[in-house]
């Protein structure tokens, strides 16, 4: 019987268990470098035992970042740090994934806790952001952005491909594109974010255009033998969901007859007026319903850190592998807890020797 702590295979790479850690910013580079926040963050969390650590939104291009704190890998020196962090995440067992993205309309913004809005046109740090068409999302990111040429839409495309190809050479064995959350591919998907004329908006078939291109020029870099996978958000909770999602299935099977080998089910944050039934694994549902009927390997996020509902997720088939984020900041050692919690043998040896040899001897004195 599968279960969260099952291995799994993806092309040639084997996780140890079916626990994912998603990209998770940290909003503590200068210039898109790692440093040694990001070293210890990544080796902490690898060494918490997941199968899979995916590196935080990466853009591939300096105005593809969120914020001027975010990671970039748009040059070769941005990559070769990141190579350490790649075998950081090695060296304790996990594989090494990374997210690329480009942050379009949401871009040229402060970090969350110094306001997670639209940095000042007359600050220096802000710059001029683009996306497939000149409207703001909204809500504290009012700033319009500059609508794409179709030469900005290859120039940003081969941006992505460059990243790639920068990612494999740093030694990451997992891509994820970033096709969710509102960011550029995912608002040019959008009917909400996209009224372009030319071949890139109008009907869904002209809207998904971009991720497309991207995912197959993305594909002819990355090995066939490696994982190339995406996240997006299948549904926006804006009142047509039903639409969204059949479209979004649609999507997903063009996308699988493109090359990618996994979706990570997610939600659109489109525009700022949702109403998301926020709650425990309530995502578990639309990512089984994508699974079944895109027929292509899915994982999720969004709630699933009680361990039990974790591994019901993963026995039940409604998930492949399970991302558990914030529970990770909470405890990067959550693979051992869950491991405890669901009584499998010999729990501490999901830890490294240092850790496991001791604690599988340990009473906890609370
Ligand atoms: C995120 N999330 C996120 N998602 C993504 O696709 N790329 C990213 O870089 C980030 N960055 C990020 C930073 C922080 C601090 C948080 C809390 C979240 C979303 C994240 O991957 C995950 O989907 C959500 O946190 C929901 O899962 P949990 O936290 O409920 O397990
Ligand atoms: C979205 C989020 C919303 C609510 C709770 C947690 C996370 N994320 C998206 C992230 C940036 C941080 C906020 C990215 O996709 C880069």
């Amino acid at each position: 019987m599968t279960d969260l702590f099952s291995s799994y295979q993806l092309k040639d790479v084997t996780l140890r268990n079916r626990i994912a850690i998603p990209p998770m910013c940290q909003y503590m580079a200068q210039d898109g470098f790692v440093n040694d926040w990001h070293k210890a963050h990544y080796a902490s969390l690898a060494r918490g035992g997941s199968g899979l650590v995916i590196v935080e939104a990466t853009g591939v291009a300096p105005e593809g970042r969120i914020t001027p704190n975010c990671l970039g890998i748009w040059n070769d020196a941005q990559a070769e740090k990141l190579r350490e962090i790649a075998a950081e995440i090695k060296a304790a067992g996990a594989v090494p994934g990374i997210q690329i993205a480009h942050a379009g309309r949401k871009a040229s913004a402060n970090i969350p806790w110094e306001g997670d809005d639209h940095i000042s046109i007359d600050d220096p740090r802000a710059w001029q952001s683009i996306g497939p068409s000149a409207i703001a999302f909204g809500g504290d990111l009012p700033r319009v952005p500059i609508e794409m040429t179709i030469d900005d839409i290859k120039r940003v495309q081969q941006d992505f491909v460059a990243a790639a190809r920068r990612a494999l050479d740093a030694g990451f064995e997992w891509l994820e594109l970033h096709f969710a959350h509102g960011y550029l591919a995912q608002s040019f998907t959008s009917s909400h974010s996209n009224h372009r004329t030319d071949e890139y908006g109008g009907s869904f078939e002209n809207r998904s255009r971009f991720t497309r291109e991207t995912l197959a020029a993305v594909r002819e870099v990355w090995p066939e033998n490696l994982p190339l996978t995406a996240r997006f958000g299948v549904i926006e909770y804006d009142g047509k969901d039903e639409e969204t999602l059949s479209e979004s299935i649609q999507l997903v099977k063009a996308w699988r007859e493109i090359g990618l080998d996994m979706l990570s089910v997610s939600v659109g944050f489109t525009i700022p007026e949702t109403h998301i039934p926020w709650g425990p694994a309530f995502l578990g549902p639309i990512a089984e319903r994508v699974r079944n009927e895109a027929k292509i390997p899915v994982s999720s996020a969004w709630g699933f850190g009680a361990p039990t509902l974790a591994d019901q997720a993963i026995r039940s088939e409604q998930l492949d592998l399970a991302m558990i984020g914030r529970a990770h900041l909470e405890n990067p050692n959550w693979p051992y807890h869950a491991a405890k919690e669901l009584a499998k043998s010999d729990p501490a040896w999901v830890l490294p020797p240092p850790y496991a040899h001791w604690l599988s001897r340990y009473k906890s004195l609370s």
